[in-house]
């Protein structure tokens, strides 16, 4: 019985030993190599290739090295019967709430403004607002979005939270529903996207909800790139309804080199790194569903396929 690791970014070596040590008869594959299809029961993956588990027809569960599960759900021959059990947390969750810290500080202190204003050796003081009366706006309230809704609600900003079904968190207005949409981002003057990339999701910023920000908000987009239709963030950036965003995920990654995202004086770039998943911290919870998918268990985790996420 054997598991195939499959990803073009994540080191197999502390993933096959941390396996290896919990669970020495499950044997440790990594793709490609040419060992018998048939017993391969499990498979830990990152953005596999669309029709790729096809090929095991004994299939138990697939389990993702992420918490976004957009590029495994996407493939439409994925067998209905196998489980996908996505990360939750696993070290993510405090990442997460850092970056996003980060950019609502980065925006809300007008470093971006003070960083264009060094570029042209200006020296002009800009009007400060107090922290509990920015509205920062968290789009996704589950593992990761609440993690870091409470650290920015912690640090004193005033934060709103939009879901699908309604939450009750301290601290912060909740939102849920396309229904409530419009007024959540009315108060948003720095929005930040932790949303899962689904049908319903794909392409929700774009030019006829950037507009219903307030005039200059600013935008953290640590979600999936297809979330923002770039086209329209660049024109809102080029005509000041969005005044900056910092983005970490991009339709295409890498981002192409002569993408004018790169090049944006409104806008700052990062390698997908808003939180990775860091096989020390995440290895315990694949462990276990590992152990519990054995015992004929459900994994923890399992992705909801009509709702893609
Ligand atoms: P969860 O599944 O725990 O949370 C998803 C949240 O989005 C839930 O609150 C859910 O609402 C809400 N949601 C889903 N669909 C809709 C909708 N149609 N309208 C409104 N709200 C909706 O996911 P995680 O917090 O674990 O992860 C979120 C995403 O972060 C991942 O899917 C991935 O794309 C991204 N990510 C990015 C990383 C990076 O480094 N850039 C790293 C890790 C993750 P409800 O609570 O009602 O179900
Ligand atoms: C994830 C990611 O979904 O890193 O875990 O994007």
């Amino acid at each position: 019985m054997s598991l195939m690791f499959y990803s073009p970014i994540d080191d197999p070596d502390p993933w096959r030993e941390a396996l290896g040590a919990a669970l020495p008869d499950l044997e440790f594959r990594v793709w490609p190599d040419d060992g018998p299809l048939d017993n391969v029961r499990y498979t830990l993956v990152w953005k596999p290739p669309i029709g790729w588990h096809r090929q095991f027809p004994d299939l138990r569960a697939i389990l993702s090295l992420g918490a976004g599960v957009d590029a495994i759900v996407a493939d439409p021959d994925l067998p209905p019967e196998v489980p996908i059990a996505r990360l939750r947390d696993a070290g993510m969750a405090q990442q997460m709430a850092e970056y996003a810290l980060y950019g609502a500080l980065h925006f809300h202190r007008r470093m971006d403004e003070y960083a264009r204003q060094q570029g042209g050796s200006v020296w002009q003081p800009l009007a400060p607002k107090l922290i509990g009366e920015r509205g920062v706006g968290v789009m996704g309230l589950g593992v990761l979005g609440s993690a870091a809704a409470a650290m920015l609600a912690r640090t004193g900003f005033k934060v709103a939270g939009w879901s699908r079904t309604r939450h009750q968190l301290d601290g912060i207005a909740c939102w849920s529903g396309f229904e409530d949409l419009e007024r959540f981002l009315a108060g948003s003057e720095i929005l930040i996207n932790f949303l899962p990339l689904t049908p319903d999701t794909l392409g929700i910023l774009d030019a006829a909800t950037l507009v219903l920000l307030p005039r200059g908000a600013c935008i953290v987009n640590s979600a999936r790139g297809a979330h923002v239709v770039e086209a329209d963030l660049l024109a809102a950036l080029d005509n000041g309804q969005i005044r900056g965003a910092m983005l970490d995920v991009f339709a295409e990654e890498p981002l192409p080199a002569l993408h004018p995202l790169w090049r944006h004086p409104g806008v700052i770039v990062t390698p997908h790194v808003a939180a990775v998943t860091i096989a020390s911290e995440a290895a315990g919870q694949v462990i276990d569903n590992l152990r519990r998918l054995r015992r004929g268990e459900a994994p923890v985790g399992v992705v909801d396929r009509a709702a893609g996420y």
